[in-house]
């Protein structure tokens, strides 16, 4: 009999545990993953923006902190994900863009950050968000290598390696190009990757290059080169600058009497360029996933937001930050909670998500997939380039 009890009582004892033990993990899931998606409460969280706010390059930043803030509205309103933006400025330098992401980083509360803006800026926060353990995707850095720094470094912006050789190819093909000249940035890995590009692909196409000059940021005046560039007689002058430089170049280009087409890479595709050149820019050709003319219900909708909020129209910039906050939002809805690793593995699993820009899906490497449009400015106005 007593040998029965104990038995009994060892057999409840089991039970017991076993019941108590499913439980507890019950209450350990619920407790995190799936949580929000489970109870229908919104996921809420802090990310961080790292954003070329002031000095040459200003306006990049200013489009894509209005990219994030209107997209961060709309989710918002939606209710599965509340985002709070926490913005910092990097006036386009590597040290301040470090320092700013440092700060943001060292926030336990901040989930992940957007930016910067600049490949050259990345190409130091990116390995130390990465040493950090906080998923960071650039909205408009397009160097060659950037989401290679880490697992935790993304992008969503159309890299200068399938922007160039489609603006180029177009470019040839319409003018039966022979002889290029390239001129370009040495001082920025933006611009120096966009060279690399160029390079390879007048290799690729047999073109004959003329000359290679180089610039720095800043450069006021840019008729030694162009005036050598204008005694070689290209057909076509490749040119990789941010759109301060390139603005100017091509308005001193013009004086200078070269009125061949340029073709620029990313950081040539911005309004400012027209802005800061006026007629001088007509001829320049930009591969893009941008066009804000485009006859799509979602990106006229977007278009019409932005203008209404803004006064003024988006550019590439506006567009490709606005995506990527959805893309954030995304990934943290599925995630189900504000955890960096959690929304780190939830980035990388998007796929097909359905932006203005088209489909979107990050590579083995976190980089994208994208079929560029080519444009061409003509009367003062982006086009598309046939
Ligand atoms: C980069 C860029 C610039 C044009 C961003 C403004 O593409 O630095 O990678």
């Amino acid at each position: 009999m007593r040998k029965i009890l104990n038995k009994s009582f060892l057999l409840f004892t089991v039970l017991l545990l076993v019941v108590l033990t499913a439980c507890s993990n019950n209450s350990e899931t619920s407790g995190k993953k799936g949580d929000s998606k489970e109870s229908g409460k919104a996921v809420e969280a802090k990310i961080g923006v790292v954003s070329y706010l002031t000095g040459p390059g200003a306006a990049y930043g200013e489009a894509i902190t209005n990219g994030f803030n209107l997209a961060k509205k709309e989710i918002n309103a939606k209710g599965d994900v509340k985002i709070d933006l926490v913005v910092e400025d990097s006036a386009g330098k590597q040290e301040q863009a470090l320092s700013a992401a440092q700060k943001l980083m060292s926030d336990d509360s901040i989930v992940a950050l957007l930016g910067p803006t600049l490949s050259t800026e990345m190409n130091v926060v990116g390995p130390e968000a990465d040493l950090n353990g906080i998923p960071i995707m650039g909205t408009s850095t397009t160097a060659e290598g950037i989401p290679q720094i880490g697992d935790y470094v993304f992008r969503n912006s159309l890299p200068e390696a399938l922007a160039i050789p489609a603006a180029v190819k177009k470019a040839v093909d319409k003018y039966k190009v022979k002889k290029v000249a390239i001129l370009y940035g040495n001082d920025d890995v933006f611009t120096k990757s966009g060279y690399d590009t160029m390079k390879k692909t007048a290799e690729k196409m047999k073109l004959d290059v003329v000359t290679t000059e180089t610039f720095q940021k800043g450069q006021a005046d840019y008729n030694a080169q162009l005036t050598k560039i204008k005694g070689l007689q290209p057909d076509l002058i490749l040119c990789s600058a941010l759109y301060n430089e390139g603005a100017v170049i091509m308005d001193q280009a013009r004086k200078l009497g070269i009125d061949v087409p340029f073709v620029g890479g990313n950081g040539f595709n911005s309004p400012q360029v027209i802005q800061i050149a006026g007629q001088a820019a007509d001829g320049l050709i930009v591969a893009t996933p941008w066009f804000g003319d485009k006859q799509d219900p979602k990106v006229q909708e977007f278009v019409k937001k932005y203008e209404s909020e803004y006064g003024k129209k988006p550019d590439q910039f506006a567009a490709q930050a606005y995506d990527a906050l959805y893309i954030m939002a995304e990934a943290l809805k599925n995630a189900g909670e504000a955890d960096r690793d959690a929304l780190r593995d939830s980035l990388a699993e998007i796929k097909d998500f359905p932006g203005i820009l088209g489909k979107f899906s990050f590579d083995k490497d976190g980089d994208v997939v994208m079929d560029p449009t080519v444009l061409i400015i003509k009367d003062g106005k982006f086009q598309i380039f046939e």
